[in-house]
């Protein structure tokens, strides 16, 4: 049977945009109450509002950068104690920069990636899965990408951060082997978000060329995978997902009807 996700506590990490925006839609539909979890409060702000009109979904802020490690211990550490059991971690917070060579890279660009895509899931897994092995509940969903399946030019370090988050989430899932908590690992293709503006620095136009011709995923589409994963039964563990646009077969084969 279907797990019932009638209050039961979220956190989503890059809450504020794209797939992590639309997992906390898809959740607070299923009745979950939320931890929106971004750097943007602004965004975070109003989607809790959207939420709490559409959905009556009880939410929770947390503006924390996940780069920084005594931030997200402090912040976890000082949940309100209504919001310390968390049911469910879905470590989205990620990005790219740049398309550059590896040996002509912005070195920053690489330790934002790093910094972020591993350093900051590991934090979050490391403040939130004790508390998950201790009530004996809990999962965490990792946002990979097909990116960990190929390499791609000029997306060496980026493409690292995700084998990285494959390495971690099988890790995870061994470690944590004889209590109930699951792990997931979501590898996307092509999803269209801000994460090609983010890539491109506000290139626009290079990032709407990323989709053009083609129908890209949706950031829905990857949370009702997520919402899927999440909701199966207790002694089912969904481990990887890989999910590409119809019109993707791999990283370098792209269908482009207009091009
Ligand atoms: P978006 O750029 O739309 O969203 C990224 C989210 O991550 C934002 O909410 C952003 O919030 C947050 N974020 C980035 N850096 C930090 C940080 N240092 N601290 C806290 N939050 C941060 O991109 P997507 O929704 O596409 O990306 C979500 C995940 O999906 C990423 O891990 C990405 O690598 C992965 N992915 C994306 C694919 C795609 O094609 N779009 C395909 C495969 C995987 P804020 O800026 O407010 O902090
Ligand atoms: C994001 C998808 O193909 O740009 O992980 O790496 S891709």
């Amino acid at each position: 049977m279907a797990i019932s996700l009638t209050n039961q506590c979220v956190l989503i990490t890059g809450a504020s945009s794209g797939i992590g925006t639309s997992c906390a839609r898809f959740f607070a539909q299923a009745g979950a109450k939320l931890i929106l979890a971004a750097r943007r409060k602004e965004k975070l702000q109003a989607l809790a509002d959207e939420l709490q009109q559409t959905y009556q979904a009880q939410t929770l802020l947390l503006c924390v950068d996940v780069q920084d490690r005594q931030a997200v211990m402090t912040a976890i550490e000082g949940l309100p104690p209504d919001w310390q059991s968390v049911d469910v971690l879905i470590n989205n917070a990620g990005l790219s920069r740049g398309l550059e060579k590896q040996y002509e890279a912005s070195i920053q660009d690489w330790e934002e990636m790093i910094d972020t895509n591993i350093k900051g899931l590991l934090y979050m897994t490391r403040a939130i899965v004790p508390g998950m092995v201790t009530r004996g509940q809990g999962h965490v969903v990792n946002i990979g990408s097909i990116a960990a399946r190929q390499t791609y030019a000029g997306g060496s370090v980026y493409c690292a951060t995700k084998s990285a988050v494959k390495a971690l989430s099988e890790g995870l899932k061994i470690d944590l082997l004889g209590t109930p908590v699951r792990v997931t690992n979501i590898e996307p293709g092509l999803v269209e978000t801000e994460f090609s503006n983010v890539r491109f620095r506000g290139d626009d136009d290079r990032a709407k060329s990323v989709y053009k011709g083609m129908t890209p995923l949706t950031p829905d589409d990857i949370a009702d995978t997520i919402l899927y994963a999440v909701t199966r039964p207790a002694h089912v563990n969904i481990s990887e997902i890989f999910v590409m646009a119809t019109d993707q077969s791999s990283v370098s084969h792209v269908h482009r009807s207009s091009v």
